[in-house]
């Protein structure tokens, strides 16, 4: 750990100088080592530890792969648990394809997971739950395919992803604004669309045609002009959602345009601004004026287009190897590799530090490169995930495992 001092960068722009400074913040520095060297992992994007006690994790892959392996992490001993077919998922692959797995809260006893991916014709966004039927053996039961919601994508970008249980047992899914940019249907806030919001539905129950409850306590259930399914209002493209069970937060980050990347904690019924907002900034391009009684929620953190170009949510580190980043909620920039560590408490920012990983002694996330106004790093993470040991596993989009040392 140390302390950096006051940076001042001067930075050249169209021939002027624009002098920054950064307050003071602490660096913490964390060493990695690669894992899975051996292996295909194109595109990684959750790393899930199977909920049976096992150690075993499950890689999941945006082709569609997910791949089993084993708590020594042995290469040798890797073997696959399902592939969905890229051709009926993917025509863009930047964001379409396999996006989220996360497993039912009594897996153990009922063996029901969730997939949440893209399919084609017509471009669409499917919660499809399937079911183990060996659990030792990790044995799908094939007869079990059930799509529990499936939501029209007008364009291939902004589809979101990564579903959580909350404590409550109810399954938290996000959805993107539909793509494109600007959210040219202004689905974020149109209420009676399911995308651009956070949706909470019951997966045990059925009500009237839906293959899900909406659970009684939503806060627009039965509502005129409301989906009842939906929790929150107003998201862009979260990437992603987590729950944190010990502090009872539900975070979410938010993707953001060309202004801000954004934290969020989420708060039912609430109104996150896209796109009448990108982060705590009026969106002023579409021109529109929010109806006066509407409040939204800025985000508890928020980074500007100088430090990054698309945050990638992770989780709240609870691990043992590094009390520094204890209770601190860990993300990164994809575009420039950056990392962040924040504790918040009350919904306000208590303790704020930078992570630099560091590979065989070299960090590979420090200050943010753009060249021709396009982020450069040699480090593109897309998840921060918990390994069976509880501490941090790393996922670069561009296909390699770090685990935290
Ligand atoms: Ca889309
Ligand atoms: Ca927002």
């Amino acid at each position: 750990m140390k302390l950096l001092p006051t940076l001042i960068c001067i930075t050249v722009y169209l021939g002027c100088f624009v002098i920054k400074t950064f307050a003071e913040i602490e660096t913490v520095t964390i060493s990695i080592q690669q894992e899975l060297k051996e292996s295909e992992t194109p595109k990684p994007i959750s790393w899930v530890l199977l909920p049976d006690g096992s150690g075993r994790s499950l890689l999941v892959l945006q082709g569609g792969q997910i791949l089993v392996v084993p708590p020594d992490l042995k290469e040798s001993k890797i073997t696959s648990f399902l592939k969905l077919s890229p051709d009926q998922m993917i025509v863009k692959d930047f964001e379409e394809g396999l996006l989220g797995l996360v497993f039912h809260p009594k897996y153990r006893s009922n063996g029901l997971f969730y997939l949440y991916n893209t399919l084609q014709s017509p471009k669409r966004s499917v919660l499809v739950e399937r079911r183990v039927k060996d659990l030792k053996r990790l044995e799908l039961d094939s007869s079990h395919d059930r799509t529990l919601l499936e939501i029209e994508q007008p364009y291939w970008n902004h589809n979101s992803g990564v579903p959580e249980f909350g404590p409550d047992g109810y399954l938290y899914l996000s959805t993107g604004d539909g793509g494109n940019a600007n959210d040219p249907h202004d689905f974020s806030q149109n209420t009676f669309s399911l995308l651009g919001k956070v949706l909470r539905i019951d997966v045990d129950k059925r009500e009237g045609a839906l293959q899900y409850g909406i659970p009684e306590d939503n806060p627009f259930k039965n509502k005129p002009g409301y989906r009842g399914e939906i929790w929150t209002i107003g998201m862009r493209n979260p990437w992603r959602l987590h729950w944190d069970i010990p502090s009872n937060t539900l975070f979410c980050a938010d993707v953001g345009q060309h202004q801000k990347e954004e934290i969020n904690v989420i708060k039912k019924g609430g109104n996150y601004g896209w796109s009448f907002r990108e982060g705590t900034e009026v969106f002023s391009l579409k021109n529109r004026k929010p109806s006066a009684d509407i409040e939204f929620i800025d985000p508890v953190f928020e980074y500007g287009h100088d430090e990054g170009t698309s945050v990638s949510g992770g989780i709240v580190y609870r691990g043992d190897n590094h009390p520094e980043l204890y209770g601190h909620y860990i993300f990164g920039d994809w575009g420039t590799g950056k990392c962040w560590a924040i504790k918040v408490k009350n919904d306000l920012v208590v303790s704020k530090k930078y992570i630099e990983f560091v590979l065989d002694e070299e960090v590979i996330n420090d200050l943010p490169k753009f060249v021709n106004g396009k982020p450069q790093s040699p480090f593109k993470p897309v998840n921060f995930c918990i390994s069976a040991k509880n501490e941090l596993v790393l996922l670069d989009w561009q296909g390699s495992v770090y685990f935290t040392r």
